[in-house]
C-alpha cells in the first residue's frame, strides 16, 4: 500500500465570487479519491502582489494524500478548470488558483511542478494562513520577513 503524505495547498481567488470559490475548492479537494483529513485555515483578504484586480481571498489547506505529487497536481488543475480558471498572462487575476506548497519532505523540480513552492516564503498571504494551521512550519523569522504586506482575516 502506498504511504499517506501530508500536503499543504495554497488557495487564491480574486475574480467572480472569491470566498465561495475558495470554500468550494476545499470541498472539492476533500471529495477527491486518495485525499483525506482536509483542514483549512481561515480566509484572508490580501492586496494583489505582482498581480492586479480586486483584493484576493487566500487560504491554506492541509491534507493527507495517497496520490503522487503529479497526480495531485492534475486533480488540483481540474478543480481550477471547473471554477473557470483562465490563464491569459502570468499572474493574471483569477477565479481560482490552487498551488502545491509542500508535499511531505519532497523536493521536486520537474517541468510542470516545483515543490516547495518557490515564492511561498516571500508571501504573507501564504504564511499567515499556513502558520495558523501548521505553526511548527513557519518560524518568527519567516513571518518577520513578510511583515509589511497587507493581509487580514475575513472568515474563520
Ligand atoms: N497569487 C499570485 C500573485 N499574487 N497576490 C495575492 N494577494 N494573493 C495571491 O493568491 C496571489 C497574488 C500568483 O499565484
Ligand atoms: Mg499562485
Ligand atoms: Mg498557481
Amino acid at each position: 500500500m502506498r504511504e499517506w503524505v501530508t500536503v499543504f495547498v495554497g488557495i487564491g481567488a480574486n475574480l467572480g465570487e472569491p470566498c465561495a470559490a475558495v470554500l468550494n475548492a476545499v470541498q472539492e479537494m476533500a471529495g477527491l479519491d486518495g485525499v483525506a483529513a482536509v483542514r483549512r485555515s481561515s480566509l484572508y483578504a490580501s492586496t494583489p502582489i505582482e498581480s492586479s484586480g480586486p483584493d484576493y481571498v487566500n487560504a491554506v489547506v492541509e491534507l493527507k494524500t495517497s496520490l503522487t505529487a503529479l497526480e495531485l497536481l492534475a486533480q488540483l488543475q481540474a478543480i481550477e478548470s471547473k471554477a473557470g480558471r483562465e490563464r491569459p498572462y502570468r499572474n493574471a487575476p483569477r477565479t481560482l488558483d490552487l498551488d502545491l506548497l509542500l508535499f511531505g519532505d519532497s523536493v521536486i523540480q520537474s517541468a510542470t511542478l516545483t515543490v516547495p513552492h518557490p515564492r511561498m516564503w516571500e508571501r504573507a498571504f501564504v504564511l499567515l494562513p499556513l502558520v495558523e494551521i501548521a505553526p511548527e512550519i513557519v518560524g518568527a523569522t519567516a513571518l518577520a520577513q513578510v511583515q509589511g504586506q497587507t493581509v487580514h482575516r475575513i472568515v474563520s
